[in-house]
């Protein structure tokens, strides 16, 4: 019967080895999965929205349209100071509400609404426009902010 005999040196060798092998790993790891802009944590980060407008005709030559938030979607980060500056363009005013939240707020046409938030769950919260709902309100003015 033959048995594995290891030196002391062999063992230091495969000790750093493996060392060597988890510390670039780790490395790796966090270089891919970083985002390209390395921001402070306790920053506040802002998004920029405005409120557009979608419109066309049908076949019949009825005009339909819908309000919209632009961009639709955002993707923030849980318990990161998150500032939304939502700038009025198209509407008169969006009475507003941010599911799951008490924030509620109103934008109006050529003014600026700032809200800010903090997110401390995950999950994806819609921003909903009280005015237009339906299509028939020129809607559903949903936004999206996905908290990750
Ligand atoms: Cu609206």
């Amino acid at each position: 019967m033959k048995f594995l005999v290891l030196k002391k040196s062999s063992l230091i060798v495969i000790f750093f080895t493996l060392l060597i092998i988890s510390l670039g790993s780790i490395w790796a790891y966090k270089s891919n999965s970083y985002p390209t802009v390395s921001m402070d944590p306790a920053d506040v980060q802002t998004f920029e929205l405005v409120t557009g407008e979608f419109k066309s005709k049908t076949d019949d030559g009825k005009e339909i349209e819908s309000y919209r938030w632009d961009p639709g979607t955002i993707v923030v980060e849980k318990d990161k100071r998150i500032q939304l500056r939502i700038h009025g363009v198209n509407g008169k005013a969006h009475p507003f509400h941010i599911e799951g939240t008490n924030i509620k707020g109103t934008v109006e046409k050529g003014k600026e609404t700032v809200v800010d938030v903090t997110f401390s769950k995950e999950g994806t919260y819609r921003i909903v426009c009280e005015a237009h709902t339906t299509m028939e309100q020129s809607g559903p003015m949903i936004g999206y902010i996905i908290v990750d």
